[in-house]
């Protein structure tokens, strides 16, 4: 009895050879599949244990141990297009791809349900939501009671970060989605490897999820930093339910590395390779949906011949002191799950080719032929929206402003090599950026790192999509990290700037923004492939290269240090994206002191005394600094 028979039952509508030759042909299949309900051989003593009792606790149908194969992958897919879980797209234009529709209310991260869940409450810090372990856990496993019944369980061991790695962490992901399990395999090493190293490790985080019902009222995400546990009901949305993700690989991951003595970081990192064949390798924090994926596959612009751009990540670095002085990075994860509306040809060629095939669609809409459809393809036209309907602009747009695709990392055209060392990268410059229609210039630059942890600490930006909630409201969100730090914020700070003691080869800290609007409403700044113009300034001044102009916040360009030959921007816009407005910052600062105030005893006197130095700065300032007149330093 295999899923073919659960299609028998619910497709009664198809055409009864069609499914006999289907039931045959899948039969065959399992005949020789391995048993993967049983435990493999290596899989170690704590594991067994624990996939025992969550069996028995949340009386699941039958337990899967996920391998990690092609095959399986095969078959999760046909059971999800079984269940109508998953649509198959046009296979001709887009041969091995599908489209998931989550539920309505299920299609975004949702922070006011995420807890971090220490012994003090002081240790979450007022950045997170606490409750007392205790209570999470009585909360959860009420949750957790039956909640598989009829359902199978699949026990998912992964590995975060190349499998040789020594800065790799693995986990098992426990859940009732084969969605996620799907999903994780193009995330994520998943399988066999990944189980032979925990066996090795011995130490592996627990995540255990379900979808519940769907309900978002009964919806929670639960971290338990402490004991390396995470737990998560009620979603089937990436960030709340594929746990290696967030969940582990930073909300987990930065407990630990603050423990030991390196950072898990929302952070892209790419390889920017000049005419010369140097390569420099950045790793930049921006907030969900504000452009990591877009810069890590940045696609050079035509006045920029020889230059070649490398992805090693497109949403989290964890980063260590190597043994050379130098801060190397490496990306936890296998594949990418990034923002569809907006792709295309001309935004990002790499991404429009890569998720052509085998990729998994979520929240797109449709068109009469089967293809995926979103605002922003710039071709087609939607017969569908994401939730299924036909396509009326009354009901907004087609796809969600937060539909997602799935695909490997390998598919990217211009995945680097190096993403796979088991030492990671060099890292030559952080940045900092956020999506701010005002104030924050194209570019500036910290003055030294104590410095650079202010321009991280002080980070605002508007909201977006990715999270439940309102979206374009400007918010505090540090080192892009306001949903994700595992612990207080101050604490974090702290921790940030002891790297000093750590890194004696810092890299330069740099602060970028993209969205800067005119009066209607238009970006100032091209942005995409045109960054890598304001990328060859930041390198180049890591190197002492490149010409800047002092202001209160740091250096900026001069005016003909950044080249915007050929761009179309007018010398009025230049002026206005490379001016630091002193009156206005006066009260930026004002507020980030407030912020940073709010963290009471943890905030560290050195950050106190970087506001206090800013201020200061600003203060016998001109009201003004226009660096676009070409000053030199
Ligand atoms: P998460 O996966 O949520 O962490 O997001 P991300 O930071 O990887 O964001 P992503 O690169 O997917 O970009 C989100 C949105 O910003 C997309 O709609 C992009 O088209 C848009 N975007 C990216 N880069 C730029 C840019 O340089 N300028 C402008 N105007 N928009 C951009
Ligand atoms: C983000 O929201 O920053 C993401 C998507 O990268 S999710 O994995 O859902 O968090
Ligand atoms: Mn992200």
């Amino acid at each position: 009895m295999g899923f073919a028979r659960v299609l028998l039952h619910k497709g009664a509508n198809l055409m009864g050879r069609l499914i006999h030759f289907w039931i045959e042909w899948n039969e065959a299949w399992m005949a020789t599949a391995p048993d993967r309900t049983a435990a493999p051989p290596h899989a170690p003593e704590a594991l067994r244990h624990w996939v025992l009792e969550v069996a028995a606790r949340t009386r699941a149908d039958q337990v899967r141990w996920c391998d990690g194969s092609e095959s399986e992958y095969r078959e999760l897919i046909r059971l999800m297009q079984a269940d109508g879980d998953l649509l198959k797209l046009n296979e001709q234009r887009f041969p091995g791809c599908y489209l998931h529709r989550s539920s309505p209310s299920d299609v975004a991260r949702v922070e006011h349900l995420t807890f971090v869940c220490t012994r003090s409450k002081e240790d979450a810090g007022p950045n997170n939501h606490w409750m007392a372990p205790a209570e999470a856990r009585r909360k959860m496993d009420a949750l957790f009671e039956g909640c598989m019944r009829g359902r199978t369980m699949y026990v998912i061991p992964y590995c975060m970060g190349p499998i040789d790695s020594p800065y790799a962490r693995c986990g098992v992901e426990i859940t009732d989605s084969a969605y996620v399990a799907a999903n994780m395999r193009l995330m994520t090493r998943m399988g066999a490897a990944a189980l032979a190293r925990i066996s090795k490790d011995g130490k592996f985080v627990k995540g255990l999820h379900s979808i519940g019902q769907l309900d978002p009222d009964r919806r929670f995400i639960m971290h338990f930093p402490e004991s390396l546990e995470i737990q998560s009901f009620g979603s089937g949305y990436g960030g709340n339910a594929l746990l290696g993700k967030k969940c582990h690989a930073l909300r987990i991951a930065s407990w630990q590395a603050r423990d030991e003595g390196w950072l898990a970081e929302h952070m892209l990192i790419v390889g920017v390779e000049n005419p010369r064949g140097e390569v420099h390798y950045l790793a930049c924090a921006f907030p969900s949906a504000c452009g990591k994926t877009n810069l890590a596959m940045l696609i050079p612009p035509a006045s920029m011949p020889g230059w070649k751009i490398w992805t090693v990540g497109d949403d989290i670095a964890w980063l260590h002191p190597g043994p050379d002085g130098r801060l190397w990075a490496i990306n936890p994860e296998a594949g990418y799950f990034g923002v569809v509306p907006g792709t295309n040809e001309k935004t990002n060629r790499h991404a429009y080719e890569m998720i052509r095939h085998d990729t998994i669609f979520t929240n797109v809409g449709l068109t009469r032929d089967d293809d995926p459809w979103w605002e922003g393809l710039e071709q087609g036209k939607p017969a569908f929206d994401w939730q299924g309907r036909p396509y009326d602009p009354a009901h907004g747009p087609a796809a969600h402003p937060n539909s997602r695709f799935t695909v490997s990392a390998k598919q990217n055209p211009s995945y680097s090599p190096q993403a796979d060392a088991p030492a990671g990268v060099p890292i030559t410059a952080l940045v900092f950026g956020g999506r701010r229609r005002t104030l924050a210039p194209l570019v500036y630059q910290a003055r030294d790192w104590s410095h650079g942890v202010l321009l991280g600490a002080g980070m605002a930006s508007e909201t977006t999509a990715a999270a439940a909630g309102d979206v374009g409201v400007v918010r505090r969100d540090p080192m892009a990290m306001k949903p994700f730090a595992g612990y207080n914020f101050g604490d974090y700070w702290a921790h940030w700037l002891a790297m000093a003691k750590r890194v004696k080869k810092l890299p330069g800290v740099f602060h970028v923004n993209w969205f800067r609007r005119d009066a209607t409403g238009g970006f100032l700044w091209p942005g995409y492939g045109e960054n890598l113009r304001v990328l060859g300034w930041i390198i180049d001044r890591c190197q002492g290269k490149a010409a800047g102009v002092d202001t209160p916040i740091g250096p900026v360009p001069t005016r003909d240090a950044l080249d915007f030959g050929g761009l179309g921007v007018d010398e009025a816009t230049i002026a206005e994206l490379l001016a630091v407005d002193s009156t206005a910052w006066r009260k930026e600062a004002d507020e980030i002191g407030q912020y940073l105030e709010s963290y009471g005893a943890r905030l560290p006197a050195a950050l106190r005394d970087e506001v206090t130095r800013l201020k200061q700065r600003l203060e016998g300032s001109d009201p003004l600094i226009q660096g676009w007149r070409g000053q030199t330093p």
